[in-house]
């Protein structure tokens, strides 16, 4: 991906329902005027804006409490399943402009049906302080922000929100680095279900160099897809103060620039969300201009030019 031109298509999810609390809607713009598009263009790739979702109510689902705006939710979810599957099916890179991170129930599902079709077994990288692995049952607040993973691997049971047939993650696809704050019953799901957590500890232990070449090694040899889905709280909020649910001893600026970087190197990516930021609690726009940075180092922007290292 780091010499290539890739087609990359800009997808705007202004949802902020599934977080409780209202700012994330304004995320899509906040990227858009970080300068995304140019950023992106100007390292020599094809962009294209395809604007911002409005969807639908889905008015034949009930809302309920242990699963709060499911009817507006169930919406983006619906359209940003197809609108990831478009772009992907026709070999473009779908990049999602979130948005709360209950927008990645519609772009890891479309990711899902791609991979699929295409016979490939999908990985997801969940850079991220929660593990988001909640079902309405299991969930203390019924913000389905905190249930995207549990939903796509097939296991939070939220009836019709898309069709019975949908594919799911295997959950021992799932490899989460960041993780800090994970709820009593979800930490049981978690491990229950066999996703790959590497917390702030594994880190702190082993660097972000050494886990993401293991992870990269995994995709490459099973000839995945890999999903990245990137949540502003993954980072220290002394960094990035623009999220909702910020928690105390995140990613430092190079730890998640590294592992953009390796990433990029893989040539193993293929759809990426920018989820949580809310540009109301944000410090003048430098949450949004660090995702933009970090875009940057995914799509081949480096300091110097060195040998790709071996994995
Ligand atoms: N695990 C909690 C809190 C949470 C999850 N994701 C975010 N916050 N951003 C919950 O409500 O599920
Ligand atoms: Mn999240
Ligand atoms: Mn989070």
């Amino acid at each position: 991906m780091n010499t290539q031109s890739t087609a990359i298509t800009l997808i705007g999810v202004p949802l902020e329902e599934g977080s409780g609390r209202k700012g994330c809607a304004m995320g899509p713009a906040a990227l858009r005027i970080a300068g995304i598009h140019e950023t992106l263009a100007e390292l020599g790739h094809t962009v294209v804006d395809s604007g911002d979702l409005r969807p639908a109510l889905a008015s034949d689902l009930a809302d309920r409490a242990d699963a709060k705006n499911l009817q507006i939710i169930a919406g983006f979810t619906r359209d940003l399943e197809v609108r990831t599957y478009d772009v992907a099916a026709a070999g473009g890179f779908p990049l999602i402009l979130g948005g709360d991170h209950a927008l990645a129930m519609g772009s890891v599902s479309g990711m899902a049906r791609h991979a699929a079709e295409v016979g490939r077994p999908l990985f997801v990288l969940w850079l991220d302080a929660h593990a988001d692995f909640n079902s309405p049952e299991t969930s203390p607040s019924g913000n389905i922000h905190g249930m995207p993973v549990a939903f796509f691997c097939g296991h939070a049971e939220i009836a019709g929100i898309l069709p019975k047939d949908r594919p799911f993650v295997d959950p021992k696809r799932v490899y989460q680095v960041g993780i800090r704050s994970v709820d009593p019953i979800e930490r049981e799901q978690i491990a229950k279900h066999g996703v790959n957590v590497f917390d702030m500890r594994s880190i702190d232990e082993q660097g972000v160099g050494a886990i993401m070449r293991h992870v990269l090694r995994t995709v490459k040899e099973a000839n995945g897809l890999l999903h990245v889905s990137l949540d502003v709280d993954f980072l220290d909020p002394d960094l990035a103060p623009g999220v909702g649910t910020t928690v105390p001893g995140g990613a430092t600026f190079r730890e998640a620039h590294l592992i953009l970087e390796l990433l990029s190197d893989s040539g193993l990516v293929s759809s990426l969300d920018l989820v949580e930021l809310n540009p109301f609690l944000d410090d003048r726009g430098k949450s949004a201009r660090i995702l933009v940075e970090l875009a940057a180092s995914l799509f081949g922007r480096r300091i110097l030019d060195r040998p790709t290292l071996a994995a």
